[in-house]
């Protein structure tokens, strides 16, 4: 029985081998990526029933996905071969302060395919019937008309079926800009229950409303609340996270980030952290300690090369969480 569906593209990401920049790359390592992809390995690394709807190409990049996916525990039912276009590539350099680089080959790629009828189809073939929870990114609305009726169409079809839904704003400026996602992004959000976004993101999203500071994301959270969700969450890197819910908006819950010696590669860390609080919050977790439970997860993530290697299981997640101080004795 699926518990958690996402959507979305996965695609192959070649990340330079010494941090810097991509300028100066010269050796690169294959990665499976993909917002969601690794938002769905997260989960079912926590062991969570997870499927994955998507396309791929009739390549071998295609083939490794489908693998890596499969023997993760993923239900790969609904991600489908399209014989007529390629996956999708990604190069991206390492850096340890500041954005990564990224270069994408991902244009008319058999994911950016992704259509409401494969939505359809999965749901025609019962996936939703026990979902409790959808998850959806801002990235796959910016790949093509068609994903973004999908992701539309599977925001309708889990609210029938009375799934909770939430959106991580992931905002990728290589493949729309601020004024063409902001919209899209807040039709989106008007039809969830949680959002999740950096200062930055969430800034993007609330442009219409009178805009506290980039510098004080609980007043971005609270203006997001009045987009539609019932949940916001501030994703701080090394500051942690906050969320504030449409209860009691005022009440500002935050949870400290891990702290991490070394960062090795912080891409990845906020699928992480989705797959931690998506987790917790499935089993009734409070906000509070759900927002310490996606912070030890990207702190995992951030601390290995790749965005999928360092997801925690749920019994290296519980060994974290155990070494923290101020930990919530409701997840300890
Ligand atoms: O969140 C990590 C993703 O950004 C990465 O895996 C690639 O999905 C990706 C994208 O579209 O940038």
């Amino acid at each position: 029985v699926t518990s958690v569906v996402t959507l979305g593209e996965c695609l192959i990401a070649f990340v330079a081998d010494e941090p810097g920049p991509l300028s100066e790359a010269v050796s690169f390592r294959r990665f499976v990526a993909g917002a969601e992809a690794n938002v769905a390995v997260g989960l079912a690394r926590l062991g969570r029933d997870v499927a994955f709807i998507g396309r791929i190409g009739p390549d071998g990049f295609g083939q490794a996905i489908s693998r890596r996916l499969l023997g993760e525990g993923v239900d790969t039912t609904h991600l489908v071969v399209d014989p007529g276009a390629p996956t999708a590539l990604m190069f991206r350099e390492r850096r340890i302060l500041g954005a990564a680089q990224v270069v994408y080959a991902r244009s008319g790629s058999a994911g950016s395919r992704l259509e409401a009828d494969d939505v359809e189809r999965a749901a025609a073939a019962g996936i939703f019937d026990a979902t409790r929870w959808l998850h959806v990114t801002g990235i796959t609305p910016a790949l093509s008309a068609g994903a973004r009726a999908a992701t539309e169409t599977a925001i309708r079809i889990a609210r029938t079926h009375g799934a909770t839904i939430s959106l991580d704003l992931n905002l990728r400026r290589r493949l729309w800009s601020d004024a063409e996602a902001a919209p899209v992004l807040r039709e989106l959000a008007a039809n969830v229950d949680v959002v999740l976004g950096s200062p930055d993101e969430l800034a993007v999203l609330d442009r219409s409303t009178d805009i506290p500071s980039v510098t004080d994301p609980a007043a971005l959270a609270r203006a997001t609340l009045e987009i539609g969700p019932s949940v916001v969450v501030a994703k701080l890197g090394a500051g942690g996270s906050l969320a504030v819910e449409r209860d009691d908006p005022d009440r500002i819950l935050a949870a400290p980030a891990l702290a991490l010696t070394a960062v090795v590669d912080p891409i990845g860390a906020g699928d992480a952290f989705c797959a931690g609080f998506i987790a917790a919050r499935l089993d009734s977790v409070d906000v509070a300690a759900a927002l310490a439970m996606g912070n030890a997860c990207g702190a995992a993530a951030a601390a290995t090369l790749g965005d999928q290697a360092g997801l925690p299981t749920r019994e290296e997640l519980a060994a974290l969480l155990y070494a923290l101080p101020g930990t919530p004795d409701t997840i300890r």
